[in-house]
């Protein structure tokens, strides 16, 4: 079950101390363990396609897609299967080893539209790339249906701790976050969880939402780190930024916690310096998207991506490299 705490539990204090540790102490932990479990000169690449922008019912306070906000937003309908895959195509070309495909759903409904997300995952996934969906809740027999089309990954995040949940959206509850994530688990699909910092949560929801995260069984293969991206005409547009060591503290704390996972920059990292973003990588991030759009906000550019990589001395990583590994 994967909303049961697993059996090599770690305690909420115990995730208190580690986050607490001094900063420094905290990074060099955190990248010798980067160091043991991955190899860290490998960043992965992913991009990210809106296939279904905007209309969404819940009321999630910071996403410019909800219709209970105010953001100015193009929207659009299903994307039809051959304009997603031309695109999975070209982010290939670009050099991206994962296609993660969102919708604005509260829930996926079976019918005509699930069956062309169905087609769509099956064309990237005979790309040779990764295939990942965020499409909201799931039932098993979605879940089992994406697999069977060749899905690798699903994104569904706690977003922030249980205690801070309600403040931030009224309209689902953890629980229901927690099913979705069990419906993923066993369908035998990667998952892919974390969460958004800069809300105005506290410290201790921070370590909240690490604990709950460290705690799913199975782990997440992927922990998403958004920074908030304060959207115009949101209820979060005005929030005041965390500051960029509190981000890299929960970067090297989730790398500690859950050494085999990819640690994955997301939202926000427009905003965030290089310098910000290399000490991140240091603390044990080894995944970003790239591409000028996230799904509905802008990213950095591709080529300033490539340049800060290069500098760096990291290189791609191929897809489907744990599978690989295993069959070897
Ligand atoms: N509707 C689906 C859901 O909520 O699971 C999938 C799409 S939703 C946009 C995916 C994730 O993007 C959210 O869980 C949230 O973590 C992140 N996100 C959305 N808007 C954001 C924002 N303005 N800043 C940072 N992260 C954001
Ligand atoms: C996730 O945790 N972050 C990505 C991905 N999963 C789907 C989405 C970020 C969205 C940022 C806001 C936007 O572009 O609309
Ligand atoms: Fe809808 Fe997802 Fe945005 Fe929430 S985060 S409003 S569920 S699209």
């Amino acid at each position: 079950m994967t909303n049961q705490l697993n059996p090599l539990a770690i305690s909420r204090d115990a995730v208190r101390a580690i986050y607490e540790r001094p900063l420094l102490d905290l990074v060099y932990e955190a990248a010798g363990v980067h160091r043991a479990h991955h190899d860290h000169h490998e960043m992965q690449m992913c991009t990210l396609l809106s296939i279904k922008t905007g209309g969404c019912q819940e009321d999630c306070k910071y996403c410019s897609q909800s219709i209970h906000n105010n953001a100015a937003l193009d929207k659009e309908l299903l994307l039809k299967t051959d304009k997603v895959l031309e695109d999975a195509r070209k982010a290939k070309e670009a050099g991206s080893t994962r296609f993660c495909m969102g919708a604005a759903w509260p829930r996926v409904t079976d019918g005509r539209g699930f069956d062309r997300v169905l087609e769509m995952v099956k064309g990237v996934s005979d790309m040779g790339m990764e295939a990942c969906c965020t499409l909201g809740m799931l039932t098993e027999d979605q879940a089992r249906r994406l697999k069977e089309a060749g899905l690798t990954a699903y994104n569904h995040n706690l977003d922030t701790s249980e205690e801070f949940y309600d403040k931030i959206i009224t309209t689902r509850t953890y629980k229901d976050r927690l099913e979705t994530i069990e419906n993923v688990a066993k369908a035998g699909i990667s998952l892919c969880c974390g969460g958004i910092l800069g809300m105005g949560e506290s410290k201790e929801d921070r370590i909240g939402l690490l604990h709950r995260l460290a705690n799913l069984n199975p782990q997440p293969e992927s922990v998403p780190i958004n920074m908030l991206v304060p959207v115009e005409g949101t209820p979060l547009e005005d929030q005041k930024r965390l500051d960029v060591f509190e981000w890299i503290r929960t970067i090297a704390v989730a790398r500690i916690l859950m050494p085999k996972a990819m640690v994955r920059l997301s939202a926000g990292r427009l905003e965030i310096s290089r310098e910000a973003q290399a000490m991140a990588f240091m603390a044990g991030a080894n995944a970003i998207f790239t591409g000028e759009k996230l799904l509905t906000t802008p990213n950095p550019d591709m080529n300033e991506d490539n340049d800060l990589l290069k500098e760096l001395g990291l290189k791609p990583r191929a897809p489907h490299k744990e599978q690989d590994r295993e069959a070897a």
